[in-house]
């Protein structure tokens, strides 16, 4: 099974979570994309879904699908939300924001009830950080930032695209981070927000309920 249909099938293992009536918030990326797809063969009245704005999979899901989409502060509740990530491991703690959007997925993460993770078999791993953490900067501190990250070892990163600094939703930068060689990772989260112009780090720590990975030709899920 190539990872493009591991994502699918944890994709169709995840919509089986979604009833009539709910609000569905969605994520980024490639795996999520895949929500676009089932969600659209779902014969279910009363969806709404809520999305990373910038996000193509929510647009097309609307406009395709004319599944509606809404405004978080429009959402009363999020029923599901459902989302991918670049890694997880055995505790269920995530790195996110590979694709540059940490910040509104943490923030949807957080208002919804439940919260899904789909992803291929690539995903899992033994300890957080073969992927590089992003951390999202405002523009005004990230040079005095970067300085300070430097000295605590983690070799942060301006995150570069098309030969510009990389602008995020909120119009601010991403940093990534080398944390391989950190053992403490609630410990690096806490310590990372207390700098001021730190907005949010991509490290989801206690935010997954369910984890849903495609491995070959089944879905694995982890509660
Ligand atoms: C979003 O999509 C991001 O938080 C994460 O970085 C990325 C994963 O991309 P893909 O699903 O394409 O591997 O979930």
């Amino acid at each position: 099974m190539s990872l493009d249909q591991e994502k699918q099938i944890a994709a169709k293992e995840a919509v089986k979570y979604i009833k009539s009536g709910m609000t569905v918030g969605l994520g980024t990326g490639s795996t999520a994309a895949h929500m676009v797809n089932e969600l659209g063969k779902l014969v279910l009245n009363g969806l709404k879904i809520v999305g990373v704005p910038s996000s193509e999979t929510t647009k097309k899901l609307a406009t395709e699908k004319g599944i509606p989409l809404i405004t978080l502060e429009n959402a009363s509740s999020i029923d599901v939300y459902i989302d991918g990530a670049d890694e997880f491991d055995s505790y269920m703690q995530l790195i996110k924001g590979g694709g540059g959007a940490l910040l509104r997925e943490k923030i949807l993460t957080y208002n919804s009830d439940l919260v899904i993770i789909i992803a291929d078999s690539q995903k899992e791993v033994k300890r957080l950080g073969d992927f590089k953490l992003p951390v999202e900067t405002i523009p005004f501190a990230t040079q005095k930032i970067e300085k300070l990250l430097n000295k605590m070892g983690l070799q942060p990163k301006l995150r570069i695209k098309d030969g510009k600094n990389f602008i995020t939703d909120e119009g601010n930068f991403i940093l990534d981070l080398n944390i391989a060689d950190i053992t403490n990772i609630p410990a690096l989260e806490s310590n990372l927000k207390q700098i001021p112009g730190i907005v949010e780090t991509g490290l989801f720590l206690d935010m997954a309920d369910i984890i849903i990975v495609g491995k070959g030709e089944t879905a694995i899920t982890i509660k």
